[in-house]
């Protein structure tokens, strides 16, 4: 298998790339203008060209694109092709933007360390920004050797998740790899999001065998003096498959999210079509609302608290385009 292959390359991509005058790879890493890609003659470096037309999209990691001769003997990206899927939060750095993470992953694996209590809210968040990438989600509970009874975390984790495959590893232990290797089963690309120190990385590097990705020990209250790299790459897997990492995240966003909000808490939204009677219930109680009582109330409460969130977001962006 080349690594092009193992990245997922089949007809859809060649066709599109086809109807460009360059040549196709897929975007592997992404640094400052610069990236490093895949093609069917190995691995290349390509600018991003600053001087092309804005409005433009910049290549992120996972992007199919094809490349094209720029000046100086370099290449540069001609085209982005147009994207699957697009894993995208809130810019934590600039609340009014959207930053995107990972493109055309076919899995978004929610990972969670069972080393602390599972954290409804956090967990539903990231499932969010998941489902609303278009991607399949896998909810990944790491650590479970610190778990007595992990298959109850699981069965937690499955009613947080409506939708998403649970895994569980252990993945010092090397338990649970079979079931995580097969999320990238048919060359899928699988994005691990989570909050950093969930073990992330220890996954990918026992899956893989080898140190791919430097691993770092948990220092509560201790943000400072913590180098953690921010690259987002994609790396392929001999037997076919690739998986993204995304170090550096404390918590996402939900971003212009309503269709992730949708599928994160379907058995929710499935009972809000039928509770057309008033436009604007809010399932607080009112009488003849189909939500209220027959749901479980946590997660009634943070559905209806990220709603608030997203419907914010819409007025804000409405606002800003008025002026
Ligand atoms: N007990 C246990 N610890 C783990 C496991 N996986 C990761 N860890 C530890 O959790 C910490 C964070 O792991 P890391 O992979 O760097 O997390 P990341 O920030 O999500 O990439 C490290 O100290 C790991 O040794 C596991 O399966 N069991
Ligand atoms: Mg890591
Ligand atoms: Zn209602």
């Amino acid at each position: 298998m080349t690594p092009l292959e193992a990245l997922g390359v089949n007809q859809h991509w060649r066709e599109l790339a086809q109807s460009q005058a360059g040549f196709l790879g897929r975007v592997v890493q992404v640094d400052r203008g610069e990236c490093e890609v895949m093609t069917d003659n190995g691995q290349i470096r390509v600018t991003s060209d600053s001087q092309r037309a804005q409005g433009d999209v910049a290549p992120v990691t996972g992007d199919w694109i094809t490349v094209v001769p720029g000046p100086d003997d370099s290449l540069v990206v001609e085209q982005v092709l147009e994207r699957r899927t697009l894993v995208v939060r809130r810019d934590p750095a600039e609340e009014a933007r959207p930053q995107t993470l990972v493109a055309n992953a076919d899995v978004v694996g929610v990972v969670h360390g069972l080393d602390r209590r599972i954290n409804p809210a956090q967990l539903e968040r990231f499932c969010v920004v998941g489902w609303q990438s278009g991607a399949a989600v896998a909810v990944i509970l790491a650590k479970a050797d610190l778990r007595r009874n992990p298959d109850r975390d699981a069965a937690k984790a499955a009613a947080l998740a409506p939708g998403a495959t649970v895994v569980v590893t252990a993945a010092l232990r090397g338990e649970g790899l079979d079931r995580f290797s097969a999320l990238l089963e048919g060359n899928r690309t699988l994005a691990l999001l989570g909050p950093s120190g969930v073990g992330k990385s220890t996954l990918i590097n026992a899956l893989f065998g080898t140190e791919v990705q430097a691993t770092q020990e948990v220092r509560v209250g201790d943000a400072r003096g913590r180098h953690t790299t921010i690259a987002r790459r994609l790396i392929p897997s001999a037997d076919g498959g690739s998986i993204v990492d995304t170090p550096g995240i404390r918590a996402v966003g939900p971003w212009d999210a309503w269709e992730g909000l949708a599928a994160a808490y379907s058995e929710i939204d499935a009972l809000d079509h039928e509770c057309r009677f008033a436009e604007d219930c809010w399932h607080q109680g009112q009488p003849g609302c189909a939500v209220a009582g027959n749901v479980d109330a946590g997660r009634l409460r943070r559905y209806l608290e990220l709603a608030e969130e997203l419907a914010d977001q819409d007025l804000d962006r409405a606002r800003r385009r008025r002026q």
